[in-house]
């Protein structure tokens, strides 16, 4: 794999402990970006909570794959430049690579901020035969960007936004993110857009509240982070996870719920906080969506339904949009 890091003049800590500060001196709820769960420890527990049998959504979105990429795959003209939104290890992706490389010439460009999904991508995929890789670790939009930028002349751009990211974006920013990406396509580019699908609340919570607690763990972890990174004192034990849905927003959200009155200060952000007892902490939204909602997420962001594949297990659906 060829590589492209990131070139920035920004500490990484610098900007942690400016979020961190900001999103804990928010007046009414605290919050914290979610993107912060997925460290190396992070990311190895989600990992692990796609293996949970409460958390099918993984699961779901790998079998949509495997049992229909050929079908994916032949809306697109050949040659293909595709181009992936948070690769993570790059597992599900296999199925699209190996049904292109039928027909050559594909260019597959991972782009992640994670340097170790990146390796794991690169590891992961490197031996499927007509595929040349190039990673980009960079956020999202500027990744794509580059993506677009280095274009060939008659290549199709194929934008895959897999796992139900898009649901960790609040509504409508999910609409705007859309929007964005579909500024940067041409028309005829093309998007596969992987969503959880609504489904009964006992089952969606569950989901996110595990009975072995490697959820738990997942949430906690930001905590951890905090203390390892920007010399914060937080006392895990003084916090419990909790998986709420939001019928308003239909979202499950993930908090931190403080189980006593306590300060934490965090050195590195100049900063020190009290909780109040049963205070939380908002750490991560998903969204799950109706699938008239999708259409309507799609229009409105410029695209149009080619094709929508969904599981029958684990309600969640595969949508094919091209860009208008
Ligand atoms: C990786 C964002 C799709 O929202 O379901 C899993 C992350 N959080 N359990 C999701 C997650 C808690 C996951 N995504």
């Amino acid at each position: 794999m060829i590589l492209r890091q990131a070139v920035t003049d920004v500490d990484p800590a610098f900007e942690f402990a400016a979020e961190v500060r900001e999103g804990l001196l928010r007046p009414g709820q605290k919050e914290l970006p979610s993107k912060y769960l997925y460290d190396e420890v992070g990311s190895a527990l989600f990992e692990v909570i796609s293996a949970l049998p409460e958390y099918g959504l993984t699961r779901a979105d790998q079998r949509l794959l495997r049992e229909n990429s050929a079908e994916i795959v032949s809306h697109l003209t050949s040659p293909v430049l595709v181009a992936e939104l948070g690769s993570g290890s790059g597992k599900k992706t296999r199925y699209l690579l190996e049904a292109l490389d039928c027909r050559q010439q594909t260019r597959y460009c991972p782009i992640e901020i994670s340097h170790t999904a990146l390796t794991m991508c690169a590891r992961e995929l490197g031996d499927i035969e007509h595929i040349s890789i190039v990673g980009f670790e960079r956020e999202y939009l500027d990744g794509l960007l580059e993506v677009a930028d280095h274009r060939r002349p008659g290549e199709q751009l194929l934008v895959l936004f897999l796992g139900s990211t898009i649901g960790n974006f609040d509504r409508p920013a999910d609409v705007k993110f859309l929007r964005a990406v579909r500024r940067i396509l041409q028309p005829g580019d093309a998007l596969l857009l992987g969503t959880d699908l609504i489904k009964p609340t006992p089952q969606m919570l569950d989901a996110y509240d595990d009975s072995l607690g490697v959820t738990a763990a997942f949430n906690l972890n930001v905590l951890a982070r905090i203390n390892r990174e920007v010399g914060g004192n937080f006392v895990l034990p003084h916090f419990d996870h909790e998986a709420r849905f939001n019928p308003e927003t239909r979202s499950i959200e993930m908090h931190l719920r403080s189980t006593r009155r306590q300060n934490v200060s965090i050195a590195r952000a100049g900063l020190t906080v009290t909780f109040s007892e049963g205070e939380t902490i908002w750490t991560e939204s998903s969204h799950k969506y109706s699938r008239p909602e999708l259409l309507q997420l799609a229009m409105a962001a410029g695209f149009r339904c080619k094709q929508q594949w969904v599981d029958e297990e684990w309600p969640f659906a595969e949508t094919l949009l091209t860009a208008e």
